[in-house]
């Protein structure tokens, strides 16, 4: 799969990609990565890429036709029928798990990092398919939700996790919370694991497992449950969970 981020802070896609599983994906030919520099698309001396707002008030917008002639560039590179252009912004559908998952056949996802106060709305309107929010908060600009989306989508990508992390992808546990995690020593401070980790009985272990992921999504993260509908035996250890709750 092939990402092109459009941004006016390349190094800061490019520096922080070639790390962890994104770096690896790059390395191995399995994802391929450009970033393109609207302000390459100028044509003024002063390489303008932003302008005052018509109407007043304040901040800067990102102007249109250096994002056009960035993203034309990108389309160029590669003849390709599954594209995608996505512009990173706060008005955008919330990016999940789902979106990630859908997106990942497409053969070439173009991601638009704004600045300032935004861009230019003319060029969402007729250069955009899709609009994309990390979540209801402010950061500064659209570089760091392009690497969010370009990891999260590459860690599902064939080949880029080993064959015990892709299984565990499609696990029974999807949708909800993880359970909690032990390493040794079995004791610490007087804290000790959980005696089901330690019966090597692995039924047991994982339907431990299935009753934690279910009481602490309960717990911390009701509204995925909403949605959910839970088999007879989910419902049970469900149950269980929030009796032994009382027991503690
Ligand atoms: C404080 C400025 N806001 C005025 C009401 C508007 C605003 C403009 C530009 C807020 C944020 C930004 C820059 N943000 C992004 O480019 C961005 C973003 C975000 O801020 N939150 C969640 N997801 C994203 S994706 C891109």
């Amino acid at each position: 799969m092939r990402f092109d981020v459009v941004s006016l802070f390349p190094e800061m896609v490019l520096q922080s990609a070639i790390n962890g599983v994104t770096g690896r994906a790059i390395t191995e030919g399995l994802v391929d990565l450009f970033v393109w520099n609207p302000r390459d698309y100028t044509d003024d001396k002063h390489k303008t890429v932003d302008d005052r707002p018509y109407g007043g008030g304040a901040g800067m917008v990102m102007k249109y036709q250096p994002l056009k002639d960035a993203v034309e560039s990108a389309k160029q590179a590669i003849k390709s029928q599954a594209v995608k252009v996505v512009y990173l912004s706060p008005q955008g559908k919330p990016i999940t798990q789902r979106l990630l998952n859908e997106s990942v056949d497409l053969e070439q996802l173009i991601l638009i990092a704004g600045r300032y106060e935004g861009i230019d709305e003319r060029f969402i309107e007729h250069e955009c398919d899709e609009e994309w929010s990390l979540g209801d908060f402010v950061i500064s600009g659209g570089e760091l939700a392009a690497l969010v989306v370009i990891d999260g989508i590459s860690r599902l990508l064939p080949d880029v996790l080993g064959d015990e992390q892709s299984a565990k992808q499609d696990s029974h546990m999807n949708g909800l919370l993880d359970y909690p995690h032990y390493t040794r020593p079995e004791e610490v401070e007087n804290h000790v694991v959980p005696k089901a980790l330690l019966s090597g009985h692995h039924q047991q272990i994982e339907q431990w497992r299935l009753k934690q992921a279910l009481g602490r999504t309960w717990q911390k993260r009701p509204d995925l449950l909403v949605d959910k509908v839970l088999t007879t035996e989910q419902h049970a250890l469900l149950e269980e969970f929030k009796i032994e709750l009382k027991y503690k």
